[in-house]
C-alpha cells in the first residue's frame, strides 16, 4: 500500500515514545479467563477446518501505519503502548449515546472465539482465532435512529502513543477512519475483537479493540478504535481518501477484480509455502453474499 513519502520516511527514524506513556498494561485477560468459549466457531464451510497462522507470525508481521509502515515496525515501535484504561464513545445518529470504559463494556457483551480468514489487499493471508463480540450487540445498546445509514470508526489520535501521528509528512492521514454500511455492521460475522489466540490483543494487532470483517480486505479492520459514530452519509475511509482508484469503500475480497497494480486471484499464505486461490468474499459468500444482491459489482471492491 505504501505512499509517495515512502522513501523519505524510510530514512527517517520514528521518535521514541516518552517514558510517561509506559503505564500498567491494559489487561482483559482476567475477564477472558472467566469466560468459557467452548469450541471455536468456524464460519468457513469451504476449506474447513482452518489452520490458524502461527501466533508468532500474526503478532510480528503487521500493518499499523501509526507505528510505521514496515511489516516489523508495529511490533518494534509499540513497546511503550500500554493504555491503563480505554474509553470508547458511540455517538451520532443514536437514541442512547454511550461513553464507556472498555472494561465495563466487556462485562455487558458475550465474548466469543471466531476463527476467520484474513486477506490483506496486498495479496497475503492468515487465519486468526479472534476473541470478540458481535458489533450488533453494541449497536443494539445505543439504538440507531432511522437516519443512521453507516457506521464510522475512528482510531485514537494520540501522538504520544502513536509515533507516526507526530510526523510532519505522515504516510497517510491520521486518525485512521473506516466505515461500514449499517446492514454490514449488523451482520453477525462483523465483530469487535479484543483478543486473539486466547489472549488480549497486543498493541501491534490493534489493542485494545479493533474491527474484524472477514469478507473484506484487511485494511477495513481498523485498529485501536476510540470512536464509533452512526452517520447518515457514507464516510470516506482512510485508504479510499488516499487513493480512490486503488481502494474502494466496500473493499470486498474479489479474486476477479485485480488491484490496479497487482492481481487478486491468489494469495501468499503467511507461514506456508506457496500460494492459494483467493475465494470470492474471502470464502464467506454464503453468509454475506445477500448483502450485495442487485448492486453494481464495480462498486463492491
Ligand atoms: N488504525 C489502523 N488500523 C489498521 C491499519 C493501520 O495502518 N492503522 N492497517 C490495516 C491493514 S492494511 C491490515 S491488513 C490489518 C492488519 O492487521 P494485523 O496486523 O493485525 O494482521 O489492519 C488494518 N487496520
Ligand atoms: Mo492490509
Amino acid at each position: 500500500m505504501i505512499t509517495p513519502q515512502e522513501l523519505f520516511l524510510k530514512r527517517r527514524k520514528f521518535m521514541k515514545l516518552g517514558v510517561g506513556a509506559s503505564v500498567a498494561p491494559f489487561l482483559i485477560d482476567s475477564l477472558m479467563a472467566q469466560t468459557s468459549f467452548g469450541a471455536p466457531l468456524d464460519y468457513v464451510a469451504q476449506n474447513s477446518p482452518l489452520n490458524p497462522t502461527q501466533e508468532e507470525l500474526a503478532t510480528s508481521y503487521n500493518n499499523f501505519y501509526e507505528f510505521g509502515f514496515g511489516k516489523d515496525d508495529p511490533k518494534r515501535n509499540s513497546k511503550a503502548f500500554a493504555p491503563k484504561s480505554w474509553k470508547l464513545s458511540i455517538t451520532g445518529e443514536v437514541k442512547k449515546p454511550l461513553q464507556i470504559e472498555l472494561q465495563d463494556l466487556l462485562r455487558r457483551v458475550k465474548l466469543q472465539e471466531r476463527v476467520y480468514r484474513l486477506r490483506c489487499v496486498e495479496a497475503w493471508s492468515m487465519v486468526i482465532p479472534w476473541i470478540g463480540f458481535e458489533l450488533r450487540e453494541l449497536l443494539a445498546m445505543v439504538e440507531p435512529t432511522p437516519k443512521a445509514k453507516y457506521v464510522k470508526f475512528t482510531t485514537l489520535f494520540d501522538p504520544s502513543m502513536f509515533p507516526a501521528q507526530k510526523s510532519l509528512f505522515p504516510s497517510i492521514d491520521f486518525p485512521y477512519v473506516e466505515g461500514l454500511r449499517l446492514d454490514e455492521a449488523y451482520h453477525p460475522l462483523s465483530i469487535l475483537a479484543v483478543g486473539m489466540y486466547g489472549k488480549s490483543l497486543l498493541p501491534q494487532n490493534g489493542a485494545p479493540i479493533r474491527l474484524v470483517v472477514p469478507w473484506k480486505y484487511g485494511f477495513k479492520y481498523i485498529k485501536s478504535i476510540a470512536t464509533i459514530e452512526l452517520v447518515s452519509e457514507r464516510p470516506i475511509s482512510t485508504w479510499e481518501k488516499q487513493n480512490p482508484r486503488e481502494y474502494g469503500f466496500y473493499a470486498n475480497v474479489n479474486p476477479d477484480v485485480p488491484h490496479p497494480r497487482w492481481s487478486q486471484a491468489s494469495e501468499r499464505v503467511i507461514g506456508e509455502r506457496g500460494r492459494q486461490r483467493t475465494l470470492y468474499l474471502n470464502g464467506y459468500d454464503k453468509e454475506v453474499g445477500y448483502l450485495y444482491e442487485g448492486m453494481n459489482p464495480k462498486e463492491l471492491y
